[in-house]
């Protein structure tokens, strides 16, 4: 069966960015996509890269992992796991880094913004990244990728290694496809439009909305969004990148598209149109919050995360002898 994989950092709580780009897009897939095997995991060592403190780490893996279940994954029809606790995605990991150049990570987009933010203490484990992400792709032959638009450069050299493996030792990975929604790929900050809304940014940022937070504060923080002097709720990335940036925002949500957005908004100014927005939100982050609290304290959550680490261990065991005997690693 092909599979379809995916994965996020717990560092920091996830983001509504992380929900609409990612999540949400996943749930969507799993429900349309009835004959695929659906893989989702907490890259928790993609989170060491960048100093993190242990206890509050242990708290954000085991919130993302119920929050992959509050956002509506069908735990039926998923194999949920934690990366650290499947130790082939680090052996094959370095394998990857064995045939990775120096020159294709110094190019790395996500790499070289998270440099010049930290200026000091960059770690090597930072610098390798992309070869432990592609690692955990090609370990399982996934297919598709689902991930937001920051992350096609990372699919890119998966692909580059995938198939530089494949010509130098023989066939042994599918190379993978990301799947990049068209709308909702990039949530932008509502205090500053042309960043990225991140959430391993400043925790007291307004212009954040965090996944976990109580609903009055993403009602207000949504009504405080920056936008221009303009009073008409029209799409327009370039010259309007605050309103535009909440109409996407409408739009995955409502599965309203722009022009339908703009006509509902005909005549009415930014103060309608944010009133109703944090309504919307509130409403599905509300819902996510509830699972979210169901599911947090129970036995279930361990559950599923046992059977996950033993599905995908299967198939990583199997993935590494092979990989193992095509490198001429071992006594054979
Ligand atoms: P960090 O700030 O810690 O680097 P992040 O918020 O960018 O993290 P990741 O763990 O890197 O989150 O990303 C998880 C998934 O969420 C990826 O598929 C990524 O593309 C997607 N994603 C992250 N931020 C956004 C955003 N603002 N808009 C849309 N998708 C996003
Ligand atoms: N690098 C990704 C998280 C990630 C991932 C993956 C996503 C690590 N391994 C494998 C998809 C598939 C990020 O920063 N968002």
């Amino acid at each position: 069966m092909n599979i379809v994989l995916s994965g996020i950092k717990p560092t920091g709580v996830p983001t509504l960015g992380n929900y609409l780009g990612a999540l949400k897009n996943f749930v969507k897939l799993q429900n349309e996509m009835t004959d695929y095997e659906f893989f989702m995991f907490v890259a928790d060592m993609h989170a060491i890269t960048i100093p993190e403190d242990p206890k509050t780490l242990r708290t954000n893996i085991k919130n993302l992992a119920a929050i992959y279940l509050a956002s509506g994954l069908d735990k039926d029809r998923l194999t949920l796991f934690l990366q650290s606790e499947v130790h082939e995605h680090l052996e094959l990991g370095y394998i990857m880094q064995s045939i990775t150049y120096m020159g294709e990570l110094e190019r790395m987009t996500q790499y070289k913004d998270k440099v010049a933010k930290q200026v000091t203490g960059v770690t090597s484990a930072l610098f390798t990244y992309p070869a432990l992400m592609a690692a955990d792709i090609l370990l399982y032959d996934a297919k598709y990728v689902p991930v937001g638009e920051d992350q096609k450069q990372h699919l890119e050299i998966t692909r580059d290694l995938g198939n530089r493996f494949n010509n130098r030792f023989g066939n042994t990975f599918q190379i993978p496809e990301a799947l990049v929604t068209k709308v909702g790929a990039k949530i932008m900050d509502l205090q500053d439009p042309t960043k990225k809304m991140s959430k391993s940014g400043d925790p007291l940022d307004k212009g954040c909305i965090y996944l976990l937070e109580p609903l009055n504060i993403i009602k207000k923080k949504i009504k405080s969004a920056v936008t221009d002097s303009e009073t008409r709720v029209y799409y327009d990335k370039e010259k309007k990148p605050g309103i535009s940036n909440l109409m996407t925002i409408y739009s995955v949500i409502t599965g309203l598209n722009y022009d339908e957005i703009e006509k509902k908004y005909e005549g009415k100014g930014y103060g309608d149109f944010k009133g109703d927005l944090a309504e919307i939100v509130a409403t599905e982050i509300g819902g996510l919050q509830e699972r979210f609290n169901a599911i947090i304290n129970s036995k279930e959550l361990d559950e599923i995360l046992d059977q996950g680490r033993e599905r995908a261990e299967i198939l990583a065991r199997k993935k590494m002898l092979k990989v193992y005997h095509k490198v001429g690693l071992g006594r054979f």
